[in-house]
C-alpha cells in the first residue's frame, strides 16, 4: 500500500457522492470509509458534474449537501468533484491509499486499482427513516417486482436518479430473487407480496406480462405509487379500472414505455407539431427483433410475440402525433411455428391521416419511424425507441436538417424514473409525456389484438 507523499504513515481514504436528501445509507458509508484509515476526504459532486454524468433530479443545493456531510463529523476534508477524470487526479494529488464507494458501483471503478486500493462497501440495504426529512420531497423507497433481465438494467439506472432508493425486490421464484438481492444488496421477498409492499413507497413492476395487472391493483390498494412495464393490461376495461383506482387512492400510476420519456422523443414531437413538415399525412413506426428463440417473447404463444413485446413502442408515436380520435383500425398478423405472431401490422385511419404500426419477432426489417407531411418528412432511424437524433428531409434531397437530442446512459430508464418521481413529488406540472388516456387507448388495441390472435390460433 502506498503511503502519502510526505512519508507519514497516515492512511488516507477518499469517497465521493452526491449526498442528496442525506440518509443513513450515506451516513453509514462515511462512517465505514473513515474506519478504513486515519484521514477521510469526501468529494461532493457539483450540479454541473451530475448533469454531465447524467444524474437526474437532485433536490438539495451543493451547500446543503456539503453541510450534511460535514455534520456527520467523519470527513476530515471535503472537496468538490466537478469533472470527469478528477478521481485519478485526486488520488494522486492527495496521496490516497484507499478509494471507497458503495457496491452499487461494484466493478465500475476497478480502473483506479493501478493507483490505490479500491473497496466497494455493501450499500445499506434498507435505509431507515432516521435521516429522512419531513419536507414534501424526501427519499422514496422503491421495490422491484420481478428480477429478470429488464429489472437488472432498471436497477442500475436508479443510481442516476436522486431522491429514490431501490431497497427491496419481490419474486416468487426464490432462486432468481436471491441472486438479484445478493448482487444489489436488497431485501428479498418471495412469499407475501403484501409484506413486500409494506416496506416500500413505490414499486416498479417488471414481472411476466400476464402478472402485471394483478400486481398493479394490489400495489395501488396498498397505497403505493406504481410504474409498470408495458403492456400494463390486456383489456380496455381493466386499464380504465386501474387508472380510476389509482386516482381514488391518490397514487401515481404510470406505464413504463421508455421512449415516451426520452428528451429526443419530446423534441421529435415538437418538430412534428410546429409546422416544419406541414400537415401530417402518415405515421409509420416499425420495431423488429430476431430474438433468442428460448426467450419468453419468442416462445409464449399466449402472452409473448411481436405485438405484445414491441407494440407499445410503435403505437406511441402514432397516438402522440395523430391523437386518439381515429376512425378505425385493423390488425393483421402472421404467426410463427410456435404460435406467436411473427409479424403484426396495425393500420389506423384518421380523418386526414393514416398510420401503421409494424412489429416483428424473429424477423428483421428497417426499424424506423417516418412521419410524412405536406412540406417534408421526419425520419428517425433504428433504434428510434432509444432516440438520440433524427432528420427532417424535404423534396429537395440536398436539404436535410439534422436534430441531435441525445441522452445519457445506455437504455434511458433514468428518464422514465425521473418522470415517475416528478409526478409523485408533483414538481412537473401537467402530465403530458404519456397520459392515462393514451395508455388506455393502447390497451384497447392490445385487447383487439389478443382476440384476433386467439381466433387465428384456434382457441
Ligand atoms: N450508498 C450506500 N447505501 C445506500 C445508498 C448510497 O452505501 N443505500 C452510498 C453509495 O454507494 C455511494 C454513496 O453512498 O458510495 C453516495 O451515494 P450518492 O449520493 O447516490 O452518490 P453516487 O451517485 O453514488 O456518487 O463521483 C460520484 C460517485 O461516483 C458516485
Amino acid at each position: 500500500m502506498k503511503s502519502s507523499e510526505d512519508g507519514d504513515k497516515m492512511k488516507r481514504v477518499i469517497t465521493y457522492g452526491t449526498f442528496d436528501l442525506f440518509h443513513d445509507g450515506h451516513y453509514r458509508i462515511l462512517e465505514r470509509a473513515k474506519a478504513l484509515g486515519d484521514y477521510l476526504i469526501v468529494g461532493v459532486t457539483t450540479e454541473h458534474f451530475d448533469r454531465q454524468r447524467g444524474k437526474l433530479n437532485q433536490v438539495d443545493p451543493i451547500m446543503t449537501r456539503i453541510e450534511n456531510v460535514r455534520k456527520t463529523g467523519f470527513a476530515d476534508e471535503i472537496i468538490v468533484e466537478d469533472h470527469d477524470g478528477q478521481k485519478i487526479e485526486d488520488i494522486q494529488k492527495y496521496g490516497i491509499d484507499t478509494f471507497v464507494l458503495g457496491n452499487d458501483w461494484e466493478g465500475k471503478f476497478d480502473y483506479l486499482k493501478q493507483y490505490c486500493n479500491v473497496v466497494y462497501l455493501e450499500r445499506t440495504p434498507n435505509i431507515s427513516s432516521t435521516f429522512l426529512r419531513e419536507d414534501r420531497i424526501r427519499m422514496l423507497r422503491l421495490g422491484i417486482v420481478g428480477t429478470g433481465r429488464i429489472a437488472r438494467r432498471f436497477f442500475a439506472e436508479t443510481n442516476y436518479v436522486s431522491g429514490v432508493e431501490a431497497i427491496a425486490a419481490y419474486n416468487p421464484e426464490k432462486e432468481s430473487l436471491d441472486e438479484f438481492t445478493e448482487l444489489f444488496s436488497l431485501m428479498g421477498f418471495s412469499e407475501n407480496f403484501e409484506d413486500f409492499l409494506e416496506s416500500v413507497d413505490l414499486v416498479y413492476i417488471a414481472s411476466p406480462n400476464e402478472t402485471h395487472a394483478d400486481y398493479v391493483r394490489r400495489a395501488i390498494l396498498a397505497g403505493k405509487h406504481v410504474l409498470c412495464e408495458k403492456p400494463m393490461t390486456f383489456t380496455y376495461d381493466e386499464a380504465v379500472e386501474l387508472y380510476a383506482l389509482a386516482r381514488k387512492h391518490e397514487v401515481v400510476l404510470m406505464e413504463g414505455i421508455r421512449a415516451a420519456y426520452l428528451p429526443g422523443f419530446q423534441q421529435l414531437l415538437t418538430v412534428a407539431s410546429n409546422g416544419t413538415i406541414g400537415d401530417i399525412c402518415n405515421v409509420e413506426a416499425c420495431f423488429t427483433r430476431i430474438g433468442d428463440p428460448v426467450t419468453r417473447e419468442m416462445s409464449d404463444a399466449k402472452y409473448g410475440g411481436a405485438f405484445m413485446e414491441y407494440g407499445s413502442y410503435t403505437l406511441l408515436p402514432i397516438f402522440k402525433i395523430l391523437g386518439l380520435d381515429y376512425e378505425e383500425f385493423t390488425i393483421d398478423s402472421i404467426l410463427g411455428e410456435n404460435g406467436i405472431d411473427r409479424f403484426t401490422k396495425v393500420n389506423f385511419r384518421y380523418k386526414n391521416a393514416l398510420a401503421t404500426s409494424m412489429t416483428g419477432a424473429g424477423v428483421k426489417s428497417e426499424g424506423q419511424l417516418v412521419i410524412a407531411g405536406t412540406k417534408g418528412y421526419i425520419i428517425a432511424q433504428s433504434p428510434w425507441w432509444l432516440i438520440k437524433g433524427f432528420d427532417v428531409r424535404y423534396e429537395d434531397a440536398e436539404r436535410v436538417d439534422h436534430y441531435e437530442a441525445g441522452f445519457v446512459g445506455r437504455d434511458g430508464f433514468r428518464y422514465e424514473i425521473a418522470e415517475f418521481l416528478t409526478k409523485i413529488n408533483k414538481t412537473g406540472g401537467r402530465d403530458y409525456k404519456l397520459t392515462s388516456q393514451e395508455s388506455i387507448a393502447m390497451a384497447k388495441v392490445v385487447e383487439r389484438f389478443m382476440e384476433i390472435r386467439r381466433s387465428q390460433q384456434g382457441f
